[in-house]
């Protein structure tokens, strides 16, 4: 298999869930970042690879995936060991749910070209866009302790990292740089302490990456 290409931006963080699963499964790839500020990821050439213009995108043993969900399924099921969706049915369906939770309830609602077109398109003040990333921030958030609070232990699920786990840290990680509290979420937070400690998060951190964050 050739080096695995993921097209990628350090602070996105569906790129950075992608990242983290690869690390966590031991998988060496090579890193082009996008510029999304400068809107690269808009380009005639990335988007004739990946037609929604989004990162991030895996090429790997001549596949071209993405969706971040997608390409952590895909490697899971290429790399079983560690996994990152329990093998019960209904733990792993319990995993799955707090993932799509933050991947499709949370984060859409909040993503660069959505704070864009409510400021440029629909003219909303700077402090309104806060205001509405903190709202899905919190109610999100407030769903994900709730569902977590049950089966957690040192990670969102039981005592090993999962899907789960790898789309809460880049989620909080978003979070926090747009100061939202997170007071009110004691199981989340302690799942991405301790998930954040793990190598594979670690190096994931946008900090960590060639191009600076
Ligand atoms: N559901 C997609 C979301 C991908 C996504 O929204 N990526 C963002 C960065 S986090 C992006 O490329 N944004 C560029 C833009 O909004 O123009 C996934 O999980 O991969």
């Amino acid at each position: 298999m050739s080096r695995p290409v993921l097209y990628e931006a350090p602070r996105s963080s569906a790129a950075y869930r992608a990242r983290i699963a690869l690390n966590f499964k031991g998988v060496d790839y090579e890193s082009r970042p996008l510029n999304l500020l400068e809107g690269e990821q808009q380009s005639a050439d990335y988007r004739e690879l990946n037609p929604q213009g989004l990162v991030p995108m895996l090429e790997i043993d001549g596949h071209r995936l993405t969706q971040s969900l997608s390409i952590i399924v895909y490697l899971d099921q290429v790399f079983p060991d560690p996994p990152l969706v329990p093998r019960d049915p209904a733990d792993g369906a319990h995993v799955r749910a707090m993932a799509l939770a933050i991947a499709c309830d949370i984060h859409p609602l909040n993503n660069l070209r959505v704070l864009r077109y409510l400021k440029n398109e629909l003219g909303h003040s700077q402090d309104e866009v806060d205001r509405w990333y903190t709202h899905w921030i919190a109610e999100g958030l407030a769903a994900l302790e709730a569902m977590a609070k049950a089966g957690a232990g040192r990670f969102l699920f039981g005592d090993e990292p999962t899907i789960a786990d790898v789309c809460l840290v880049p989620q909080l990680f978003n979070a926090r740089r747009f100061n939202c509290p997170l007071d009110d979420y004691p199981t989340l937070v302690r799942a991405d302490e301790n998930a954040s400690r793990l190598a594979a998060f670690a190096a994931a951190h946008p900090d960590k990456q060639q191009v600076p964050a």
